[in-house]
């Protein structure tokens, strides 16, 4: 089923015209609200009237998530927060979080996308969707609660983890549609397993899988072991949450909700704007936000664009599977983690070094993040008990301000190998 023919078959056209109407008020609207946005366009001396359609997206200066980290917390509104309904926040480059704020209007839209995807990836009226992304700060379980409920589905807010439980309800309340990470999903099938549930017992029939890069022989395993149709959906809470793109049931790309947000492929290092059809970094600039717009905002997801023609027969631009950035962010067990946030702590702590490494493994389906730090010279220590009370430190200190667990590894100093160049933070032995 096609949620919104209208707009999801339209003309490449008609979509340009409804993109360019709003991208031209979005821009106004920016200008006049957002001191940060009107000084970054004087400075390239543009004025709301030297926009006037989707092709002039490319004048427009870019934004990056240190513009909203910059602007903790609400700086970048465009909207009193007496019209802001609802906040969510993901993790930032250092301790702050990136914060993004919702109006009743932005609700309805988010709601509408996510509704859009689950019938991409084929979901119905009666379906019975469990949500087992987590509800909170996070955009994943709340985004999709509410789309199944636009739907008219049934919805299961079960949120992450209490994983016996999930299955428990699967079973006993017929789950035909379950919404989370790939590695919880691949989860869920060895604990399965442990428990003695077959899954050819189950109702389940479609999986709505995102917030990290998976392969495509991940979706396969996922979807021998579990018997279902695997559904990649894509987003980020900057622009909206989960259903950003979604792939249909052809499996061959997200089709991007290009009517509330404009997609662009850049190159990262130049930041020119790539022919249809090149990898590249993904740019959104969204055209219907009243809480928080932002203009050819950065993903740093790496992916490519195409224009072709669809078997479902939507028009909607698709976006390839995103299987690497153009910066340094880990996605661990489905939480952000940039290196430089680890860093951060690190040097809060006076025992430690800031000379550490991160070692990111497959443990089964699941992400483990392991990390080998040096102690300072006078804090090292023959004492079994006191390093051990020091690695307990840093593991609380780095659950605590990241909301990752890790496997802290205290090394002697100066063993970590020094380099003239970049340092190699990150080893990711995952084969994703
Ligand atoms: O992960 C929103 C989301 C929730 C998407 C549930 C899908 C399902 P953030 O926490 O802000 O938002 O993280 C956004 O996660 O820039 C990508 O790097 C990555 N990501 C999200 N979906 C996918 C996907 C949510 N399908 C960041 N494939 C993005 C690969 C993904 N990477």
């Amino acid at each position: 089923m096609i949620w919104n023919e209208k707009i999801e078959c339209a003309s490449r056209e008609e979509l340009a015209a409804v993109q360019s109407e709003r991208l031209v008020n979005t821009v106004k609207r920016v200008y006049h609200n957002v001191p940060g946005y009107r000084a970054k366009m004087q400075e390239k001396g543009l004025v709301p009237g030297d926009i006037h359609s989707v092709d002039d997206l490319c004048k427009l200066p870019f934004t990056v998530k240190s513009d909203l980290r910059d602007n903790y917390p609400f700086g970048m509104f465009t909207v009193p927060m007496s019209e802001i309904v609802r906040l969510h926040a993901s993790s930032g480059t250092t301790g702050r979080s990136t914060v993004v704020g919702y109006t009743r209007n932005d609700l309805q839209m988010w709601s509408e996308v996510v509704t859009r995807a689950l019938c991409m990836a084929g979901v119905y009226k009666n379906d019975i969707v469990q949500v087992a992304y987590g509800y909170g700060l996070f955009t994943g379980g709340l985004g999709l609660h509410y789309g199944t409920e636009n739907l008219g589905a049934t919805v299961i807010p079960i949120s992450g983890g209490n994983t016996k439980k999930q299955i428990q309800l699967m079973q006993d309340f017929g789950t035909s549609v379950i919404a989370c990470t790939p590695s919880y999903a691949l989860f869920l099938t060895e604990v399965m397993q442990e428990m003695g549930v077959n899954p050819e017992s189950l109702n389940l029939r479609v999986g709505i899988f995102g917030a990290e890069p998976w392969s495509e022989s991940m979706r396969r395993e996922i979807e021998d072991k579990l018997m279902i149709k695997a559904i990649d959906i894509y987003g980020l809470s900057e622009v909206v949450g989960p259903g950003v793109s979604c792939e249909c049931e052809c499996q061959q790309g997200m089709h991007i909700n290009e009517d509330h947000f404009v997609p662009e492929i850049i190159d990262p290092e130049t930041l020119e704007p790539l022919p249809p059809g090149e990898l590249g970094e993904l740019v959104f600039s969204t055209i219907t936000k009243e809480g928080i717009p932002l203009l050819r905002y950065r993903t740093r997801d790496l992916t490519r664009l195409n224009y072709g023609k669809c078997e479902c027969g939507r028009t909607l631009v698709r976006m390839e599977k995103c299987t690497g950035r153009s910066d340094d962010m880990l996605i661990i067990r489905g939480v952000n983690v940039f290196p430089s946030q680890i860093e951060s702590v690190l040097l809060d702590m006076s025992e430690t070094e800031p000379h550490y490494l991160l070692i990111v493994e497959r443990d089964g389906p699941l992400d483990v993040l392991k990390l080998l730090v040096e102690v300072q010279e006078q804090f090292f220590s023959d004492e079994v008990r006191e390093l051990e009370a020091l690695r307990r430190k840093i593991t609380g200190n780095i659950q605590s301000t990241l909301g990752v667990s890790v496997d802290v590894k205290l090394v002697e100093p100066k063993t970590i190998e020094r380099t003239a160049g970049k340092a190699k933070r990150v080893i990711d032995n995952r084969k994703i």
